[in-house]
């Protein structure tokens, strides 16, 4: 067979490209090199993929806080911890005042968040009608309403909507001592509905809950081998928030973060990795030696949904001092 036909064979086989499967043991492996290989390998692969002095921003807003139905250890919005105020709905032009300033201040994409287990259909009309409108503005859109129902990501996919968050949190031997009231694979559900609708997949976890290497080995493995992997993936690091299971959970070791971040580079070449929550307990030097591990991207705002973020103005600063150009 000639190399044409052999490709070609592949092809009929596969209509997406093949990407490799990872072990939990090799993911575990790149985290045991010593630093200074693994930060190596980390920019080989994300200088042949991307513009190694650019960052994506993307801003993030509560469209509607508390009162959720699930009963996620690390969640300040889950009803059974009552830590946050509940809200409703927001309005449009509160959403859109919100999508404009953050336009004003740099960001490419808004990010939309909802406290529910899932959204009503009449609750996703108005969301449709806020994605429509932020597109309207010239940003990117993205939404985590929780799992969908048939259909519901094609209503999304009709008003525009670019990318859906939705994250696998944590290993799935880890998941039920985190999460009771829904399992991962009612995430998986949602995300295959996301992707078939057309949809990008913004897909990641959070770290720092206790979990083991092996834990967060094989959270890394289960984003690279989804097929296609995520266009973006969220590494978050636990914000410990009073009133949660969590809220005393030993913070990771801040080397052990970089290097996630820079296994998730080597596993995922092409993602946009999102150095997320937790950034405005890292310092300046933390978050450099992420972006050299390969994040390429942030969340932009003083706010995250209901906890704090690194602040706009520090972070220019800091872009300006590392020569980063915000994308
Ligand atoms: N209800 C929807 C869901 O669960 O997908 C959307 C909102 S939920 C708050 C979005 C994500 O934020 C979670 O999947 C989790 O990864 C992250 N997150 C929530 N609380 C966090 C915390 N205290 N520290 C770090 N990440 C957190
Ligand atoms: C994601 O992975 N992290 C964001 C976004 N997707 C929705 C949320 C972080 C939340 C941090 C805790 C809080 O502000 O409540
Ligand atoms: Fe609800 Fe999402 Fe928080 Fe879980 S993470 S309690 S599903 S808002």
């Amino acid at each position: 067979m000639t190399v044409a036909t052999a490709i070609s064979a592949q092809h009929r086989t596969s209509p997406v490209p093949a990407v490799r499967r990872w072990t939990t043991t090799e993911i575990e492996a790149l985290f045991r090199l010593p630093f200074a290989d693994l930060m190596f390998r980390a920019q080989e692969i994300h200088r042949a993929h991307h513009d190694a002095n650019t960052v994506q921003l993307s801003t993030l807003l509560s469209i509607k806080t508390g009162g959720c139905s699930e009963d996620c250890g690390y969640c300040s919005q889950s009803a059974r911890h009552e830590t946050v105020e509940r809200e409703q709905l927001l309005e449009l032009n509160e959403v859109l005042a919100a999508a404009q300033a953050a336009k004003a201040k740099g960001a490419s994409r808004f990010c939309m968040g909802a406290a529910w287990r899932g959204p009503k259909d009449k609750d996703l009309d108005r969301v449709m009608e806020m994605v429509q409108a932020v597109k309207g503005l010239g940003l990117e859109t993205c939404v985590t309403l929780g799992m969908l129902k048939e259909g519901q990501a094609e209503r999304l996919a009709e008003a525009g909507l670019d990318y859906y968050n939705h994250n696998l949190d944590t290993a799935p031997e880890f998941y039920g001592q985190i999460i009771t009231s829904h399992t991962q694979a009612d995430r998986f559900d949602t995300l295959g509905k996301v992707r078939d609708a057309g949809i990008k997949v913004c897909c990641g976890g959070i770290v720092g809950m206790g979990e083991s290497r092996r834990g967060r080995a094989s959270l890394i493995a289960e984003l690279a081998n989804m097929t296609p992997q995520p266009e973006s993936v969220p590494i978050n690091n636990l914000v410990p928030i009073p009133g949660t299971p969590l809220e005393n959970a030993p913070p990771l070791e801040p080397f052990e973060f970089v290097r996630t971040i820079a296994v998730a580079r080597i596993t995922m070449p092409t993602s946009y990795v999102r150095l997320s929550a937790g950034r405005q307990e890292m310092s300046d030097e933390m978050q450099s030696l992420c972006f050299l591990a390969g994040a390429n991207s942030i969340f932009y705002g003083d706010k995250l949904l209901t906890t704090g973020n690194a602040e706009a103005a520090r972070d220019q600063a800091l872009f300006q001092q590392l020569g980063i150009h915000p994308l």
